[in-house]
């Protein structure tokens, strides 16, 4: 039987918003493998959901004065809204409040009691006087007894990680009045942990291909000796415990939710019509299950969840569980409860997913923390207007204007063509082989490291000139441009899925398979699409503007721009703007915002106009690009340069850009 990969990201809390962390985290790094998956045509599932008990949703709720129900009900639809807004495709996005998985949950405890791997015992744990009710979890502060950081849970140090009890906390208080609690007995279940130890000695190690950071975190667990661990709590929100004298009580949030990746599994296939299917996936030895988590969830996803899966017995074990590091934000770590966030939704409301998610991935805290910030966001964001989008662009500029929006024909390759397919073809396989092993940060650059290949090829083989001097040659060129662009579209397609869907559209292919990338596959005289602008690159200092963060200033209303001085159409028609297409640039000595150009506006020899273009271009970018010239303009002595003419662009807030004619016009046609 074929392997067959069950991927899931870890269930994200419905207590509010995600932010880039969560993104660059455990979600995104999963969308680019699963999608990397499907296109090598393997047998995937990638499912999810959101985790929708314990303290972190009941506390929320409590601050904000709503019932735990509400919390989840609107956070599960923002979390799932906002995550296929940025292209995460699960086969299926559930959630923990299903009473399906109350069931399935409820079945696990009870089948683990019966074999005394869960067992009864009484507990002393932290009581709130004031508020008169037990603490669990997040409903203590204090001091980690392990690292010594302020502001660790009950349940968990941000910190250090480790997972704690709340009574190890030094100085806890009450974190909903602040009171110093004090112990109180209270009867609990606990998880038989120890019973486990032996076996994940032997079998944790013997884990291939996993991550350090996850391998060296369980060593030290089990190096301190596995405890049980009470897997029930004193609240009234979540799975209530299945046994008539648990009344008040339910199943710890982790000893649930990590049963929510079958859950989810379960419902999926229901949805298919196959409601038994679930088991040939979590019942199989052919099962592949990769679990995608930020390291703060180590614990529960190596040696909990496996402890659980062993004892019930049957069930397919973690085959990998690539944990990130934190993205922190310009130095700060990002964290909900404390608001110190960019958040997804509000992301979205201003740029759109593709650039974010190559920022993510090319600066992916796979081995560390990686720190975010808008500078670098706005690098990435023009990297990809630079390269990929150029490259895209003066092709289908090309093909428009050479050979009619049509895919020419491209005769033998040639030495540099056998180059570029060659460049491909091995990305191509080492690409895969990054991405098959989790490693997205380094694949990413190398995708952009083809893209640059491209814009090499085009320059070294000029079809600006060959347009004129040998129309086979400038075919030729066009045509590898344009599989280039298909072997592109293949190989960014996991990272940016909006930009190759506008790609696809552009060549009219659609879906594809990794082995495509190298190989010819356009047809001769096909239509191409129309041309489509990829990426908007962002002007230096938007970061600084607040545009990052605060909301977009609305642009001007229409009626505002209208309201500017009228002019009468004869004024209009004394302009001669006609079609120019630029041949070459270069700076102009000692002025760094200024490009001297070659434009060849229709008239025997070609023209020199000096633009402030050079903050958004690089002069080797201009050369064959059409572009609108006010031809009748009095020439003019700019740095020592004589300028003849203007050439049109736009001037706002994304930046300047030069405004381009419909690839079919030619130099000299008349701008009306
Ligand atoms: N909800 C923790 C978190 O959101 C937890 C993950 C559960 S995965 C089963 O970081
Ligand atoms: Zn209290």
């Amino acid at each position: 039987m074929a392997v067959r990969y069950l991927v899931t990201s870890a269930l994200p809390y419905a207590n509010g918003p995600l932010h880039l962390g969560h993104l660059a985290g455990a979600y995104l790094p999963a969308d680019t493998y699963v999608r990397f998956l499907r296109m090598r045509g393997e047998d995937v599932i990638y499912v999810c959901g959101t985790d929708e008990h314990g303290v972190p949703i009941t506390i929320t709720a409590e601050k904000q004065g709503r019932t735990p129900r509400e919390v989840v009900d609107e956070y599960h639809e923002t979390i799932h809204r906002e995550f296929e807004a940025f292209g995460i495709s699960f086969d299926n996005f559930s959630r923990t409040s299903l009473p399906t998985h109350h069931e399935f949950a409820q079945k696990v405890f009870l089948d683990l009691l019966g074999k005394d791997l869960i067992v009864e015992r009484t507990m002393s744990q932290l009581f709130c006087p004031r508020c008169s009710r037990f603490l669990p979890d997040r409903y203590v502060n204090g001091t980690c007894p392990k690292c010594g950081a302020p502001g660790a849970r009950g349940d968990l140090c941000e910190s250090c990680g480790s997972w704690l009890e709340a009574l190890e906390l030094a100085e806890p208080t009450c974190s909903i009045c602040g009171e110093t609690p004090s112990p109180r007995d209270t009867t609990h279940w606990f998880l038989r942990l120890d019973a486990f130890s032996d076996w994940l000695r032997e079998w944790l190690p013997a884990r291939e291909g996993w991550r350090d950071n996850v391998l060296n975190y369980c060593r030290g667990w089990l190096d301190e000796g596995l405890q049980e661990r009470a897997i029930t709590r004193d609240i009234d929100w979540g799975v209530p415990v299945p046994l008539p004298e648990a009344a008040g009580k339910v199943l710890y949030v982790w000893f649930e939710a990590l049963l929510g990746y079958v859950s989810s599994t379960r419902e999926l296939f229901e949805k298919r019509g196959n409601p038994d299917e679930w088991l040939n996936w979590w019942k199989s030895p052919d099962t592949r299950l990769i679990h995608f988590i930020g390291k703060d969830n180590i614990v529960f996803h190596a040696i909990i969840e496996p402890a659980i899966l062993r004892g019930l017995g049957g069930f397919a074990l973690p085959w990998n569980i690539p944990a990130n590091e934190f993205l922190n934000i310009s130095g700060q770590k990002q964290s909900t409860s404390r608001g110190t966030a960019v958040w997804m939704g509000e992301y979205l409301k201003r740029f759109p997913p593709d650039p974010m998610r190559y920022t993510l991935s090319i600066n992916a805290p796979e081995g560390r923390d990686s720190d975010f910030t808008w500078a670098e966001f706005r690098v990435r964001n023009n990297e990809l207007a630079d390269v990929l989008g150029n490259f895209v662009n003066r092709t289908m500029s090309f093909a428009f204007r050479e050979f009619g929006g049509t895919v020419p024909e491209s005769g033998a390759p040639g030495e540099r063509e056998t180059a570029l397919t060659e460049a491909a073809l091995a990305a191509g396989r080492s690409i895969g082989d990054l991405l098959g092993s989790f490693r997205f940060k380094a694949a990413c650059a190398e995708a952009m490291a083809l893209a640059r290949e491209g814009n090499r090829y085009f320059d070294s083989s000029e079809p600006w000139r060959t347009a004129r001097t040998s129309r086979d040659d400038c075919a030729r060129t066009i045509r590898f441009s344009l599989e280039f662009i298909g072997w592109l579209r293949l190989v960014f397609s996991p990272f940016l899925p909006f930009s190759c869907e506008k790609m696809g559209r552009m060549l009219g292919v659609s879906g594809g398979s990794w082995d495509g990338i190298g190989k010819v596959s356009l047809v001769t005289g096909s239509r191409l699409g129309a041309p489509e602008i990829l990426f908007e690159k962002l002007p230096e200092g938007f970061e600084e503007d607040g545009h990052a963060n605060g909301p977009v200033e609305s642009a001007p209303a229409a009626s505002e721009i209208l309201a500017a001085a009228r002019i009468p159409f004869d004024d209009f028609k004394r302009l001669d703007l006609r079609v120019g297409r630029i041949l070459s640039a270069e700076p102009v000595p000692k002025a760094d915002k200024l490009l001297a150009m070659s434009v060849d506006v229709g008239e025997p020899s070609p023209r020199t106009i000096v633009a402030g273009l050079r903050q958004w271009y690089k002069p080797e970018e201009m050369a064959g690009r059409l572009v609108v010239v006010v031809t009748n303009l009095e020439p003019a002595r700019i740095r020592g340069v004589e300028s003849d003419g203007m050439v049109l662009a736009s001037d706002g807030e994304s930046g300047v850009f030069v405004i381009g004619p419909d690839p079919s016009a030619r130099p000299g046609d008349k701008v009306r």
